[in-house]
Formats: C-alpha cells, structure tokens, sequence
C-alpha cells in the first residue's frame, strides 16, 4: 500500500486493508451464504464516498444536521470534559466536517488521528485539515477499524479521546460494536475518553426515509456495491436487475439494507456462478439504533463509563462522552 504525498504522512496497516483480495474472499464468502450477504465497508471507493457525502446533504437524512447542531451547542461542555492538551483519535472519518467543530472548542488540542478506509478520501481531508490547522499535529492512518490498528504512541499526547461521530457504530452489529469498544479502549491506554454520535430509535416513516430516499441517492449508494465489484473482480452483475430496499427490523432495532433481484438470474464471477432467485436479497448493510440505556449497557459491557449525554429538542440523536475504566477502576456493575 503506497503512501500518498500529502504534508502529513499517509500511515497503512497495509495487511488489514481492502484490497482485491479482501473484496473477493468477502463476496465468494458472503454470496454463498443462505442469506446472500457483502460486507458495508465495501461501499467507501470514491463514487461510494462521493455519494455517501451527498446523502448526508437530503431532507430525509437527519442525522448528519442533527448531529452538526449538537457539535455546535456543546462542542464547549464536551470540550471542558476531555480536557487541555488532548490528540483525539478520529474513526470513520470521512471527509472530516464535524472534528473541526471539536478542535475549535478544544484548549490546545495535540494531534487529530484520522482513521479511515478510503484513501482518496483521507488524503483530501488531511490537506484540508492542515490547511485549516496549519499548527495540529496530524497523523492520518489508512486502516480497517475493524481490525487492531497501531497508534504511534509517540506523536500522541497523555490524554486521548476517540471520536466517533456519524452514528457508524451503528454499522456494527452488537457483538462487533461491542469487541470495537473493548478494542479501542486497550489502544487507547488507561482513562481515554470517547465521544460517540448514535442514531437513536424513532418512529418509523422517519427511519424508513431515511434510507430511501425520494432523489434515490441511497439507492445509488447502495447499488454501487454491484459496480465496484463487476469492476474491481470482473464480475457481470446486470445493475438493473437489483432493487434497493430498506426495511427496518423492530426486534433487532436496525434498518438494513439489500439489493433485490428483480428477476431470476444469475452472476459470473471469478469463474463462478451465483445463481439469484426472484426476489432474493444481497444484505448489504446494517444500521443499527440504540435507545439511551441500550446504549450505555453497551458501552459499559465494553468496560465504559458513560459519563454525559446530549440529544437534540427531537430525541432523534444522542452524543455519549465515555470513559475507559481498566481493570481496577471497573466497578461491579459498570462491566
Ligand atoms: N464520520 C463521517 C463519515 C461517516 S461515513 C460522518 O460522521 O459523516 C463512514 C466512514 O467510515 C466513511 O468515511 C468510510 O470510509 C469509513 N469506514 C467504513 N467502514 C470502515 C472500516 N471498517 N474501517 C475504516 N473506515 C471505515
Ligand atoms: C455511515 N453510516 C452511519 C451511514 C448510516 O446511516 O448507516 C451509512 C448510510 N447507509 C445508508 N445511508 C447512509
């Protein structure tokens, strides 16, 4: 994995990354599956970004703007909690609109560690940043979060705070969200604080909208998937064949998203055929929506305090400020 040249060095976990080979032992994997299934990372290649950035600009797409305001109402109170001299550790952090709201509100912040799996992506949002905060250290790191990554312990201060804004904890099933959590906390040492943004749960015409939208952006999104892989492992997926649906799942609190075959067809790839009945389901996405308490448990299970919370005037969105207890400052109940 080549570092891009950019002011501030690219760094890669090369071997975690997505790359052909990760692309195609996913879809061989999840394409055999009596679900038929891919994994959501795989959206983030350019056009993927592209669009991701473009629904967060629709009426229907609350989250982002919900979240925004929160930043801005109390970036300061946040601020006060994490304290002076902080390098905050940044995942999933796309084209980084929201860490500048946090960095301004910071007393002397020491480093921005954006980690993302899109390149492309990262390089311009590190320019930008440097651009913006000529004197921030900044340490971009090209890795799969889902995976341990390597913190360079020696360009980061004592105090670390993750930032993990966009609700992309959601994205995580919640045994995966939860080992995240137990992860990020033994990486970034003893009495880290997190801040993460949560879509919460609410009515569903709102949900649904959401991740459907009238323009068809998330459709867009979505069937993208189908043109990365008929591009990058050859495949010859008809893109009009497949449908977006977004269905949401009350017992498990998450919208999912799939791809639906329209008709009976089938797909060669990599020297093989996947055979689609009409109206089978590709799974490519879950977004998962947590309730205050649900959130706390599973922030707690994960050896987290939740410490504060804010929610907009709407209950749609909450930010949770966390902080890592080690085993000794565990309590019972806080596990
Ligand atoms: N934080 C931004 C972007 C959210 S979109 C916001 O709040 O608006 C999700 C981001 O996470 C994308 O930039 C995507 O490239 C990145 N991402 C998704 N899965 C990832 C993974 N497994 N490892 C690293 N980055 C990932
Ligand atoms: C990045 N992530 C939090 C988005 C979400 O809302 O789950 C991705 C997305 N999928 C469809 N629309 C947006």
């Amino acid at each position: 994995m080549r570092a891009r040249a950019v002011r501030a060095p690219i760094h890669a976990a090369a071997a975690d990354l997505p790359c052909d080979a990760d692309l195609a032992a996913s879809v061989l994997d999840g394409l055999t599956r009596p679900q038929k299934s891919l994994p959501s990372r795989f959206f983030y290649d350019t056009r993927g970004s592209a669009l991701f950035e473009q629904i967060t600009t629709l009426d229907e797409y609350y989250l982002t703007r919900t979240e925004i305001g929160l930043l801005e109402r109390h970036a300061g109170d946040m601020a006060a909690l994490i304290g002076p001299k902080a390098s905050v550790v940044e995942f999933g952090s796309g084209s980084s609109r929201k860490i500048p709201i946090l960095l301004e509100a910071l007393e002397e912040p020491a480093a921005w560690v954006p980690i993302d799996i899109d390149q492309e992506m990262l390089a311009q949002s590190a320019r930008d940043m440097q651009a913006r905060f000529p004197s921030l250290r900044l340490v971009p790191i090209h890795a799969d979060f889902m995976q341990p990554v390597a913190l360079p312990a020696r360009q980061l201060s004592a105090n670390r705070v993750g930032f993990f804004p966009g609700s992309t904890i959601g994205n995580l099933r919640p045994h995966e969200a939860l080992a995240f959590l137990r992860r990020v906390g033994a990486t970034l040492g003893r009495s880290a604080a997190m801040l993460i943004g949560v879509d919460r749960k609410k009515d569903l015409s709102t949900l649904l909208a959401a991740y459907d939208d009238a323009a068809g952006v998330t459709a867009a999104f979505n069937r993208n998937l189908l043109v990365r892989i008929n591009r990058e492992l050859g495949a010859d997926f008809d893109l009009d064949g497949f449908a977006h649906e977004a269905r949401y799942d009350i017992d498990r609190g998450r919208i999912e998203m799939h791809l639906v075959a329209r008709t009976a067809q089938s797909v060669r790839l990599l020297g093989k055929i996947f055979r689609f009945a009409a109206g089978e389901t590709i799974h490519t996405e879950v977004s998962c929506k947590y309730t205050m308490e649900e959130f706390r448990l599973l922030a707690r299970a994960a050896g987290w305090q939740p410490v504060q919370s804010w929610t907009d005037p709407r209950d749609w969105f909450a930010i949770h400020f966390l902080r890592f207890c080690d085993d000794e400052e565990v309590t019972p109940h806080a596990r």
